[in-house]
């Protein structure tokens, strides 16, 4: 995903250009660094920084090393765009929260980047203008080909579900009230530590339900859709577009394969947007405390896996800094 954003912020984003690669494997830094011109290398957060070589830092690490990279560039009071999830567990997201509360300003936007999709900000436009009545349930899909060789049964969670964690009360205008997984019949071709697909069930505070099928051994390629059902009418993006082909007695249109073509246009937006607001001195998107409540539904998400019935989430106060 780094080098993936290497080579957007090098050739479609303007405003802003890659200076430094901080990574500590020799190899992959000197790749991503093949992909940005005149861009120096480190292998440590805290080396880039001492040479101020940065002026902003979009991290795509893997999430277990986002607090030790996001506090001290908080510290350094740096612009950042934190790929998903801010952290992996509510009290490492919370030191976050802190660190960004004591520098006194919204510095992180967190990389989620349906948000920025053009049929999930129409669906959003929807639900909040009302025009076909109140929004009743939600219907989702989220398939992916294959799993990665070190994807685990709580990546279900917190690698994959994460995006509706965070899509779901975004659209519906409601927070997570609750979350149960069912486990649907196993998937053999997948691989034998998996379980799934299974089926996610979010209970929202305004008594909206949202179901999502998780399937990491699609096969057929990558596919995120939903339907929104309305007290008048039916809504639903994500289809498969793109060319029709009429032959031989069938019809085809062509899948994505990958979330990196699938969410092209929305990662884009995304990071323009990022460069945008901190060219301007200012933090867009959603917020290290929407990184928070993601990671609260995450850990209430992986109990939900191995508890029968609905795990209920317990969310602080909106500290009035986000409010
Ligand atoms: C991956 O990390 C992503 O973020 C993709 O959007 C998601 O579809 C996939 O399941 C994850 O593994």
């Amino acid at each position: 995903m780094g080098a993936d954003h290497v080579a957007r912020l090098t050739t479609t984003i303007t405003g802003g250009r890659v200076s430094a690669i901080i990574e500590p494997d020799a190899g992959r830094a000197a790749a991503a660094a093949g992909l940005a011109p005149g861009a120096v290398t480190f292998s440590r957060v805290e080396d880039a920084l001492g040479a101020s070589a940065v002026d902003a830092i979009l991290v795509a690490a893997p999430g277990q090393f986002h607090e030790s990279v996001l506090l001290p560039a908080v510290e350094a009071g740096l612009p950042i765009l934190c790929e998903k999830p801010l952290t992996r567990d509510p009290d490492s997201s919370w030191r976050v929260l802190q660190a960004e509360q004591k520098a006194g300003k919204r510095l992180i936007q967190v990389g989620f980047m349906r948000r920025f999709d053009p049929q999930y900000r129409q669906l959003r436009q929807l639900v909040a203008s009302g025009s076909a009545g109140e929004l009743l349930l939600l219907h989702g899909v989220h398939r992916n080909p294959t799993a990665a060789g070190d994807f685990t049964q709580e990546m279900l969670i917190t690698d994959s579900l994460v995006h509706e964690l965070d899509v779901i009360p975004w659209l519906a205008g409601s927070p997570i009230r609750s979350l149960e997984v069912r486990y649907a019949k196993r998937n053999a071709l997948g691989p034998d530590r998996l379980r799934e697909p299974v089926l996610l069930l979010a209970e929202l505070d305004d008594g909206v339900l949202a179901d999502v099928e998780m399937n990491v051994s699609a096969q057929f390629g990558y596919q995120v859709a939903a339907e929104a059902v309305f007290q008048r009418g039916v809504a639903r993006i994500g289809q498969p577009e793109g060319l029709q082909l009429w032959q031989d007695g069938s019809v085809r249109t062509g899948e994505h394969q990958s979330f990196k073509t699938r969410f092209r246009e929305a990662f884009d937006a995304e990071v323009q947007s990022w460069v945008d607001a901190a060219r301007a001195g200012e933090a867009t998107g959603p917020s290290a405390w929407d990184g928070y409540q993601v990671a609260v539904a995450c850990a209430a998400g992986v109990r939900a896996l191995t508890t029968s019935g609905p795990v209920a989430l317990e969310l602080p106060e909106t500290p009035a800094f986000y409010a």
